[in-house]
């Protein structure tokens, strides 16, 4: 058995596989768990990320506007499904608590470190690029310098230090919707000023589902056999993309080397809420919970760049299938 390295969340949202599914990565039967105009400021509530806090869960969540600008909000959830939006956005500030509001933020990811809250996010620095900033509280937020220089859109962080520097994994691209995308990751000793950048890994291989471009998911799961990397792949259509997701296991102590890595799609767009939306065919996770205790995963995806929505599997699953059907690469 697989075991995951970690706290034990004993009220993680779950649901037993349904009768009659056979795939490795199972659907909330009740998503989408938020749906179109959430709260009065969000048209759509989609890709964000959720952590355990207190006694429920808290999380920042992507928030596009009705003029179709994105920006983060904090969300409140005792059960991890049912959520409630502060009205404002949050309110960034750098360290001497001047403005640090970015024009727009997307696709935030959540770790704790330390007992310090690490957020990262998509934004803007004449093209996009990756915010960093941290809190306590939820409701203090302090803004960092951004990791990259334009273009990088998706950073993700390991959610713990790794020989004693933070590690992000993240995607150099180019303005747009980028038609190609590798994983790389950068190190830092301080959340500022990043280096020792090694590739992780490439799109394609047999998959076509991620024959176009891959990015990182939720924050890496530590489990006593590797990271388990859950991560988008992307699909070019003669209709457009079509991004699904998957998994890899990376080295524990040179998290640059993959050990698997998904040959097939673990959950590709097929309910109407992952094929009917603002971006159709889109399924992009952002978040996973992982109980230490039962091996229990909740992943938190968006769906059609409009829904959250929700899906369980168990670290010992996914090891199977990933080390059992794996991509030649
Ligand atoms: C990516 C990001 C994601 C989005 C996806 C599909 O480039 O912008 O936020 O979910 O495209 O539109």
């Amino acid at each position: 058995m697989s075991k995951i390295i970690g706290k034990s969340i004993p009220n993680l949202p779950w649901q037993e596989r349904p009768q009659g599914c056979t795939g490795t990565v199972w659907r909330y039967q009740q998503n989408p768990i938020i749906g179109w105009n959430p709260f009065k400021a969000a048209a759509r509530v989609y890709n964000s990320a959720v952590v355990p806090w207190q006694d429920g869960f808290i999380g920042v969540f992507r928030c596009d506007y009705k003029n179709g600008r994105p920006h983060l909000h904090v969300g409140r959830s005792q059960d991890g499904i049912s959520w409630q939006f502060e009205e404002h956005m949050i309110d960034w500030r750098d360290k001497d608590g001047n403005d640090a509001q970015p024009s727009y933020a997307y696709d935030p990811r959540v770790v704790e470190i330390e007992g310090r809250y690490i957020v990262t996010w998509c934004t803007d620095y004449h093209g996009a690029t990756l915010g960093v900033g941290v809190t306590e509280d939820f409701v203090h937020f302090t803004r960092l310098e951004n990791a990259t220089v334009p273009f990088n859109r998706n950073g993700v962080l390991f959610p713990r230090k790794i020989n004693g520097e933070y590690v992000m994994l993240n995607r150099p691209s180019d303005s747009g919707h980028t038609p190609f995308g590798d994983v790389f990751l950068s190190h830092s000793r301080d959340l500022e000023y990043w280096g020792k950048h090694r590739h992780v890994m490439g799109k394609g291989g047999l998959g076509w589902w991620q024959g176009t471009k891959v990015g990182a998911g939720p924050a890496p799961i530590e489990t006593d056999e590797g990271w388990l990397m859950f991560y988008h792949g992307v699909s070019g259509t003669c209709n457009g993309l079509v991004y699904s997701f998957g998994a890899a296991l990376l080295d524990l102590n040179e998290p640059w080397k993959v050990l698997y890595r998904s040959r097939d799609y673990l959950l590709t767009p097929e309910e109407d809420y992952e094929t009917r939306g603002f971006v159709p065919n889109v399924a992009f996770p952002c978040a996973a919970l992982a109980d230490a205790a039962t091996g229990r995963i909740a992943i938190y995806y968006g769906a059609a760049d409009t829904y959250s929505a929700l899906a369980f599997t168990t670290a010992d699953q996914v090891l199977t299938e990933i080390k059992t059907n794996s991509e030649v690469f």
